[in-house]
């Protein structure tokens, strides 16, 4: 039997984390014969709330679940981990400024990004859920790195909600099966700013972008509708995505770890400065995996609209990163 895998899981009390756990232990995030342990990170106040999850875990009698832990210890619950999903952070407050509310989540990732640096599996694969997740992912990031023992290209941030997002708005315009689509992008910040870029899908060898045919359906309806979805959840359920986000963390943590199979997904990771994006910014790129790595797909054009598009969502992202320097030392 395989070793198992120590995941660590933020938030972990939350509602994006009660979607996930379950499916964790079930194997659908690393694979249906590989034991996981859970190391469970939430506030002190929650410890009560994430008691109860794991006996309810506890009542599903998983197989793979080889071991829990629930801890308020950042420490504690990255050490040997060699997953971990950053979804826990602070909400937006009432009368909460975006500045505030990026300070607050830098002082947050701050303190992981430390433990992380220093008690994480040197090969650790992070997912930052938690938003401003690719501004988180990128502070984390930078203070783990100084540990000297994890690199850069172990943090990512998530942007595989908004592709999930654009691939089913995409699959029902054009009547075509979600599961055909393949090569979408969607570039830059997790934020109504992102781009979701179509021109290149292709679903049975035709090219959806010239089947719908419509310059004014993606500047119009696709790019709003995919950019604000969050917003039209919240407003719908009263509650923010859960159970999608829960499944697109799914998603690229199980292709990053087994593979994508030459397949394209969008993941936001650290630039290495292709397509012009300044290096280290956490920049939602269209990607390839292999044996636990990502590559960055190169090679395709880019038009006067995406180059438009993908300079508005790094603007964004660039102020993010000015605004907390200071933080970073
Ligand atoms: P909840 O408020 O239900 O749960 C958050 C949990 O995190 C709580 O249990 C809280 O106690 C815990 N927490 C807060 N600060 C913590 C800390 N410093 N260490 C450990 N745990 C901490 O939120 P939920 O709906 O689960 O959403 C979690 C995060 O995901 C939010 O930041 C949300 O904005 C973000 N999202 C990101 C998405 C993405 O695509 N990247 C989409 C969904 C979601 O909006």
């Amino acid at each position: 039997a395989k070793a198992p895998v120590r995941v660590a899981i933020t938030g972990a009390a939350g509602q994006i984390g009660y979607s996930l756990l379950f499916r964790i232990a079930s194997g659908e995030m690393l694979g249906k014969d590989q034991p996981v342990i859970l190391q469970l990170l939430d506030l002190p106040q929650a410890q009560k709330a994430v008691k109860g999850v794991m006996m309810e875990l506890e009542d599903c009698a998983f197989p793979l679940l080889a071991g829990m832990v629930a801890t308020d210890d950042p420490n504690v619950a990255f050490k040997d981990a060699q997953v971990c999903l950053l979804v826990g952070a602070r909400p937006r407050g009432p009368g909460m400024e975006r500045k505030d509310l990026l300070t607050e989540n830098a002082k947050i990732f701050t303190v992981q990004g430390a433990a992380i640096g220093q008690y994480a599996d040197p090969d650790v694969k992070v997912l930052v859920v938690g938003n401003p997740c690719n501004t988180n992912a990128y502070i984390a990031k930078e203070i783990a790195i100084k540990f000297g023992r994890v690199q850069a290209k172990n943090f990512t941030g998530m942007l595989r909600l908004d592709h999930n997002r654009a691939l089913s708005q995409l699959a029902s315009k054009s009547s075509r099966d979600v599961s055909s689509l393949k090569k979408l992008v969607v570039w830059g910040n997790h934020s109504p700013t992102m781009y979701a870029d179509y021109r290149e899908v292709t679903s049975n060898g035709d090219n959806v972008k010239n089947l719908i045919n419509d310059e004014a359906w993606n500047r119009d309806v696709f790019l709003p509708t995919v950019g604000k979805r969050g917003a039209a959840i919240i407003e719908a359920r009263g509650l923010s995505s859960a159970a999608s986000a829960a499944n697109a963390a799914i998603d690229h943590i199980r292709d990053w770890a087994l593979g994508s199979n030459g397949e394209w997904v969008t993941m936001g990771i650290p630039s290495d400065g292709s397509y012009g994006i300044p290096e280290g910014i956490i920049y939602g790129f269209p990607v390839t995996t292999e044996n636990g790595e990502y590559k960055i797909v190169q090679g395709l054009e880019i038009d006067e609209f995406s180059r438009e598009r993908m300079t508005h969502t790094l603007n964004e992202l660039l102020e993010e990163r000015d605004g907390v320097k200071d933080l970073l030392g």
